[in-house]
């Protein structure tokens, strides 16, 4: 039923892409060399983060800050508040200040060719780290490291499917599911909503009969959740696509006066230690594992491109999955 064999400390996998492993691709430009900013030995890092909306990201952030001072990276951060319009500021400050490498979690998809091509243009490589962009050009960076967001929604969705019988709450025969969306328009948002869809599609006594983006935070969660609560009759199940939606969620459901993992089961993605603590008191029900230790890898990364060195194209972290049992096996080891 449950993934019976997982690791408390995820470790990573490379995997190749179709055009990837070891071939230098010359199309790329931005695969080799720095455009040297500084002329110093320190390679300069620009990192535009998405924000710190939720507990991963504030994992995230530490991960990468605290693994570039250790690695002697200057890294120049900024903070873009979920606006793609402040990302692609700070791209275009980190191309004007010549930074060897620049790395970026876009916020959304969409809409970075031309930022990106002015990197290309100035020979300034750029590493796309936790999620991805949607671009036809992929010569536009030189790799991406980051987690399958479809694999973990269907991971939500096949828990699920295996545990129909007790999902449905009410016996009824029909198990509603309510869906609490990430930031409209992101990787992670998308896929988790298109990976859960497929995998529940097998089992037609479960629906989604509700969807909205709650930004991916607590307070979006808890809004969109008291919004569900008074709209819908029957809700079996949330699903959220991270912890922080689904614990705003369980505070809306609480003071709606139901017990939540129990009157209303609750399925999310990312496994913080908030989320992972609600999980083992029976709250949240099942959790994906989402890692956000992203800095070793990223400087890694980072030193090998800046070198000419070949990268995979594509980088997966490896991750799994916690059912209520096992997060409280893994609890006083969690790191985030
Ligand atoms: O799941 C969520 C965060 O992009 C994987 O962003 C990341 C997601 C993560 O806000 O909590």
């Amino acid at each position: 039923m449950f993934t019976k064999v997982f690791t408390a400390t995820a470790g990573f996998v490379l995997v190749c892409g179709l055009a990837a492993c070891g071939s230098s691709d010359k199309s790329d430009g931005d695969g080799g060399g720095s455009a040297g900013g500084g002329g110093g030995d320190a390679i300069t890092m620009g990192f535009a983060q998405v924000g710190a909306e939720s507990g991963w990201r504030t994992a995230n952030t530490k991960s990468i800050q605290e693994t570039a001072k250790k690695d002697g990276i200057d890294l120049k951060f900024s903070d873009a508040q979920q606006k793609q319009e402040n990302q692609i500021k700070a791209i275009r400050s980190y191309i004007q200040q010549k930074v060897d490498v620049i790395a970026f979690s876009p916020v959304v998809e969409t809409g970075w060719d031309a930022v990106l091509q002015e990197a290309k243009r100035a020979k300034i490589p750029v590493i796309l780290t936790d999620r991805s962009v949607d671009s036809k050009d992929d010569t536009l960076y030189a790799t991406f490291l980051g987690s399958d967001f479809i694999e973990e929604g269907k991971k939500a969705g096949q828990w699920l499917v295996d545990n129909a019988a007790d999902a449905d709450v009410d016996k009824n025969g029909s198990i509603n599911v309510v869906e609490l969306q990430g930031t409209t328009g992101a990787a992670p948002a998308i896929d988790r909503k298109e990976g859960f869809a497929d995998a529940t599609s097998s089992d037609d006594s479960i629906k989604v009969v509700a969807s909205q983006t709650g930004d991916f935070t607590r307070d979006g969660g808890k809004k969109v959740m008291e919004s569900f609560l008074k709209s819908q009759k029957d809700i079996d199940v949330v699903y959220a696509h991270n912890d922080d939606m689904g614990l705003g969620a369980i505070e809306a459901i609480e003071a709606a006066g139901k017990k939540p993992g129990v009157d209303i089961k609750i399925i999310t993605v990312d496994a913080v230690k908030d989320g992972m603590t609600a999980l083992s008191e029976g709250k949240i029900n099942y959790i994906v594992e989402c890692n956000p230790l992203l800095g070793p890898q990223l400087m890694d990364l980072a030193k090998k491109v800046v070198a000419g060195e070949d990268v995979p194209k594509r980088v997966v972290t490896e991750e799994s999955a916690f059912d209520q049992a096992q997060a409280t096996e893994v609890l006083a080891d969690r790191k985030y």
